[in-house]
């Protein structure tokens, strides 16, 4: 029997408020539900595969806060760590040996990292190694993939994925011409024009950033060969290859997508799992790069909460977890399980659906269409995955809210929530048909 998750009285009460207090009721777009219609559950509390809203509905979380919460939500081994971090302070603005201690780790387990700067979101992060890369080569171009996602950085609103994508605008008004005057946008997957890119502007390139599987568009892999040109032409250009793995940094692998694919990139972004659901983002790489930040170097870059202790505290508590129990094959496992359920609930409803997965985080695609890059992704029947959404979501299932996000699937999700997932997406695919 499934449960009816359908009641959002005050849910709907907060939202109205909220909406006359911030912009959209939300202080994150992709929030809001603009692209799925309806009002968006406010949260009272998680707990481990689950949340709670306001209305007394429980819902198996597919979301993970956007990615943070590997182990699910409270652990509690992330939850004494804070707490006993909170014993001594919360931020000092003065250096403390917690932020070492996860830059050793973040240091051991990402191979393109020999060092590191703490920052407190991903978009810091991209923004700053944008700035790094660019005062260490002394050149202006960026390349960047439609439909991926790298924070609200000017120079890269540009054909942006996630919630720009979702809302209808990848290239942001507000940001002016000369912002993104160097940025140079190209298809994700398209080695053909990669190569006339760097043909044509390879030594003016500073860097080329990417998602190293995508999230932004949805998921969406590389094909090996184009990550493989990819370093090839960076190493041979001088241009600084950049992989952002705020998403799949300590996601799809310890190392992330690089060490995965056994691609070294020569800076790379983290975020999400970092913190654990604490503000923190990071930035690192070759330490000859890396020598060019403040105050070793000139690239200026700083912040007030940069490294606090609380955040601290939570980031060497998820990555000593990470270590500790290794979660992968679990979450390959239990990610193939999902897959598989929805793409035979699909079937079973008669609905064209393409899945895009890399361990835990995958995406169902509503398209008969295999997706491989935004064009291909932006075939999906956008209509029909809102009304899939919400069949999910009022029977006990949170997806997030957008065709193009990556779902997460934690360690702690069982096999019970699976099966109760799919059998969700049955009822829901039959919903579509109606
Ligand atoms: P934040 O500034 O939101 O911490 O990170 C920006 C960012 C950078 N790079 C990648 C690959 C990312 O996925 C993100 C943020 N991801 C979105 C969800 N796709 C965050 C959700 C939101 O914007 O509320």
């Amino acid at each position: 029997m499934l449960p009816d998750t359908s009641k959002r009285t005050r849910s709907e009460f907060l939202f109205e408020r909220a909406s006359r207090l911030i912009p959209g009721g939300v202080n994150s777009p992709a929030r809001a539900f603009g692209a799925v219609g309806g009002t968006p559950p406010f949260m009272k509390r998680g707990e481990g595969a689950y949340l709670f809203d306001v209305d007394g509905n429980r819902f198996i979380d597919y979301v993970g806060s956007w990615g943070p919460h590997l182990f699910g939500h409270r652990h509690p081994a992330i939850l004494q760590a804070i707490e006993q971090a909170l014993i001594i302070g919360t931020s000092f603005g003065a250096p403390t040996e917690a932020e070492a201690e996860l830059a050793q780790l973040v240091i051991d387990m990402v191979p393109s990292v020999e060092m590191v700067r703490m920052v407190n979101s991903g978009t810091e992060a991209t923004m700053s190694a944008i700035r790094v890369a660019r005062g260490f080569t002394g050149r202006n171009g960026v390349v960047k993939f439609a439909g991926c996602y790298h924070g609200h950085v000017d120079s890269l609103l540009v054909a942006a994925g996630s919630g720009a994508l979702t809302l209808g605008c990848p290239s942001s008004p507000g940001v002016p011409p000369g912002a993104t005057a160097d940025t140079v946008v190209l298809p994700y997957n398209d080695c053909e024009s990669l190569e006339v890119a760097f043909q044509e502007n390879g030594d003016q390139l500073a860097a080329v950033i990417l998602e190293p599987v995508v999230g932004n568009m949805g998921c969406v892999i590389p094909t090996p060969e184009f990550l493989s040109l990819l370093r090839r032409l960076c190493t041979q250009h001088g241009t600084v290859l950049i992989f952002d793995e705020v998403m799949t940094g300590f996601r799809v692998a310890a190392g992330g997508a690089q060490q995965l694919f056994g691609i070294t990139p020569d800076m790379t972004t983290l975020g999400k799992i970092i913190g654990a659901g604490m503000p923190v983002g990071a930035y690192g790489g070759r330490a000859d790069i890396m020598n060019c930040v403040s105050p070793v170097g000139k690239v200026y870059q700083a912040g007030t909460l940069a490294g606090n202790p609380v955040a601290m505290a939570a980031g060497i508590a998820m990555l000593n977890l990470i270590r500790e129990r290794n979660p992968y094959p679990r979450l390959e496992q239990i990610g193939e399980k999902l897959a598989v359920g929805f793409q035979s609930a699909a079937s079973a409803a008669g609905v064209d659906v393409r899945i895009n997965r890399v361990g835990s985080m995958l995406t169902v695609f509503l398209t008969s269409q295999t997706v491989t890059n935004l064009a291909s992704a932006t075939t999906s029947d956008t209509a029909r995955f809102a009304r899939w959404f919400h069949g999910l979501l009022n029977r006990g299932v949170y997806l997030p809210c957008s065709q193009f996000e990556a779902l997460f699937v934690s360690a702690v999700h069982t096999d019970a929530d699976i099966d109760q997932t799919i059998a969700a997406a049955i009822a829901s695919f039959s919903d579509c048909n109606n």
